[in-house]
């Protein structure tokens, strides 16, 4: 008898567990500059299976998504960015995915110091005040 109680209890609490789990909205910070670094933020985070919903804000570089607690978590979505050259405060994008996005994404990355050279005065002319214009056409 008290065996078919506690069973009860400990469905009940799962019941409500997964509920409650089912989605989940985060913040994280994320490196990038311009609406393409906005597209392709966006794009990696919601390639990531679970992953329902992608915004990154441009000017507070701040990605907020929205995912399915059971499919995935936070760390794979980031990962997933950093994949795409993105950095992240917990995931680094490789050096060589990162040389390779256009001139005006080239955010300045936190830590490393290395391939900043020269890159710096394309992003200023491209994106300090044009907004989206000239960075946000996918020329590749
Ligand atoms: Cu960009």
């Amino acid at each position: 008898m008290k065996k078919s109680i506690l069973s009860l209890v400990m469905l009940f609490f799962f019941g409500t567990m997964s509920v409650v789990a089912e989605t989940k909205t985060e913040e994280f910070k994320v490196y990038g500059n311009c609406g393409m670094c906005k597209t392709r933020i966006e794009k990696a985070a919601k390639s990531v299976e679970g992953v329902t919903k992608a915004k990154w804000d441009k000017v507070t570089k701040m990605v907020t998504i929205t995912y399915d607690e059971s499919k995935t978590d936070a760390d794979k979505v980031l990962a997933a960015i950093a994949k795409v050259g993105h950095d992240t405060d917990t995931h680094k994008a490789e050096d060589a995915v990162y040389d390779k996005l256009h001139g005006c994404c080239k955010y300045d990355r936190p830590k490393s110091e290395t391939s900043m050279k020269g890159e710096k005065d394309i992003k200023k002319s491209c994106c300090a005040d044009s907004k989206t214009k000239s960075c946000g056409d996918k020329k590749k």
